[in-house]
C-alpha cells in the first residue's frame, strides 16, 4: 500500500468520524476502524509480507493513523455527548415559578373519631384530667365483679358481652364492654386523688342501623375525699360548651339507674332544629348525650378504697355518636367501612390538631 493510499485512508476514517451522527454511530466507526478486525487491524496484517526496510515506514505509517483517529474519535465523543446535555437541558426545563406540588400530608386525612377523641382528650386535660389507657381484652372481674356487677347480674346480659373460651384456671377473658375496667385498673395501681378519663375501642354483640359491634367511648373518673355531685356537674356543664364550642349549654339530669353509679343519671341538653342543622344551647328539644353518676362504695370497696373517706364521680359517652352529631355525619356503619371517598369527605387535614387556644374545629 502506497503513501497516498494510506493518506487516503485516513482521510476516510477521519471523514466517517467526523460525520457520525451521535455517540452509538460513532462506536461502530470505532469498532470498524480500531477494532480487532477494523481497517488498521487489516494494515497490521501486511507487516508480515514486507521487507524489513519498508516494515518500519509502514508501520509508523500505520501507527500514525491509528493515533489521529482514535484522537479524532475522542473529540468527536466529547462533542456529541456536550450536545446530548444540551438538548436535554433544552427540553427538561423547570417552571421554577409553578406552585409547589401538594405533599402526602395534603391528601391524608384524620377520621372523625380520632379528631373527635383528640377534641375531648384537649377539654379534658385543660381541666386537669390524664389519660390512662388498658387492653381491650379484659378479666371478668375488671369489667363486671368490681363494677357491683356479680355472676348472674342481669346486666352482664344488657351488655351483649363478647365472651372468649373458658381457659384451665377458669378465667374467661371478654372484650371490654366499656372503658370502666381502665378505671378499675387505674385505681388499683394509683392512690386518690385522681382524674383520669380512658377513652377507647369498646365491643357488644350488636348490630343494626345505629350499633356496631365496636365502638368508641370515653369515660371519666374523679376520686377524691370531698367530691360531690356539684364538681360532676361543673365538669361535664364546661365540657359540653368547649365541646360544642358554644357560650351557653342548657343541661337536664334524669334519674337512672347503673351498678356502678349512685345515684345514678343520664344527661340531656338542650337543642333548636333549625333546618337540616342542629343547634346546641338553642331551643327546647333535648338530646341524651352522656351517663354518669357518684362511684358506687361498692365499687370503691372492690378495689380497696375506703368509701367512708373517698368519694368520687364518673361519666360515660360515646365517642361515635358525638362525632355525628357535631359533624352532621347521617350514617354510623360509614365509621367503618373504610371508603376513601367517605373520609376524604368528612376526614380532617392532618395538621389542623385540635386546640383550645386555636379553636377546636378551626
Ligand atoms: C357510665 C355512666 C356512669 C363509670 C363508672 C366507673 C367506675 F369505674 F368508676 F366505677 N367508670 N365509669 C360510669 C358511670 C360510666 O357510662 C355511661
Amino acid at each position: 500500500m502506497s503513501a497516498p493510499e494510506l493518506d487516503m485512508l485516513k482521510e476516510e476514517l477521519l471523514d466517517a468520524v467526523a460525520r457520525a451522527p451521535d455517540l452509538a454511530a460513532l462506536e461502530d466507526v470505532r469498532i470498524a476502524a480500531l477494532g480487532k478486525k477494523g481497517r488498521v487491524a487489516d494494515l497490521m496484517l501486511l507487516l508480515s509480507d514486507m521487507p524489513p526496510d519498508e516494515r518500519r515506514a509502514f508501520g509508523q505509517a500505520a501507527n500514525t493513523i491509528k493515533d489521529a483517529v482514535s484522537l479524532a474519535i475522542d473529540a468527536k465523543r466529547a462533542e456529541l455527548a456536550r450536545a446530548l446535555t444540551a438538548e436535554k437541558l433544552a427540553h427538561e426545563r423547570a417552571d421554577v415559578t409553578l406552585p409547589v406540588r401538594e405533599g402526602p400530608l395534603a391528601d391524608g386525612r384524620i377520621h372523625p373519631v380520632s379528631q373527635v377523641t383528640d377534641e375531648l382528650t384537649e377539654i379534658f386535660a385543660d381541666m386537669g384530667f390524664s389519660i390512662a389507657e388498658g387492653p381491650d381484652i379484659e378479666t371478668d372481674f375488671n369489667n363486671f365483679t368490681a363494677l357491683n356487677i356479680p355472676p348472674e347480674h342481669p346486666a352482664r346480659q344488657d351488655h351483649d358481652t363478647f365472651y372468649f373460651a373458658q381457659r384451665p384456671d377458669g378465667e374467661r377473658p371478654v372484650l371490654r364492654t366499656h372503658t370502666s375496667p381502665v378505671q378499675i385498673r387505674t385505681m388499683l395501681a394509683e392512690k386518690p386523688p385522681l382524674r383520669i378519663i380512658a377513652p377507647g375501642r369498646v365491643y357488644r354483640c350488636d348490630s343494626d342501623q345505629t350499633h356496631t359491634p365496636m365502638f368508641h367511648q370515653v369515660e371519666g373518673l374523679v376520686i377524691d375525699e370531698e367530691t360531690h355531685l356539684g364538681h360532676l356537674k361543673w365538669v361535664l356543664e364546661e365540657f359540653a360548651k368547649a365541646f360544642f364550642e358554644v357560650k351557653q349549654v342548657k343541661m337536664r339530669f334524669r334519674a337512672s339507674y347503673f351498678p356502678f353509679t349512685e345515684p345514678s343519671m343520664e344527661v340531656d341538653i338542650g337543642y333548636a332544629k333549625v333546618g337540616d342543622e342542629i343547634r346546641i344551647g338553642e331551643g327546647d328539644e333535648w338530646l341524651e348525650i352522656l351517663g354518669c353518676g357518684m362511684v358506687h362504695p361498692n365499687v370503691l370497696k372492690n378495689v380497696g378504697l375506703d368509701p367512708e373517706r373517698y368519694q368520687g364521680f364518673a361519666f360515660g359517652l360515646g365517642i361515635d355518636r358525638l362525632a355525628m352529631l357535631k359533624y352532621g355525619m347521617p350514617d354510623l356503619r360509614a365509621f367503618f367501612a373504610g371508603d376513601l371517598r367517605w373520609l376524604k369527605h368528612y376526614g380532617f387535614p392532618p395538621l389542623a390538631i385540635p386546640t383550645l387556644a386555636a379553636g377546636l374545629s378551626l
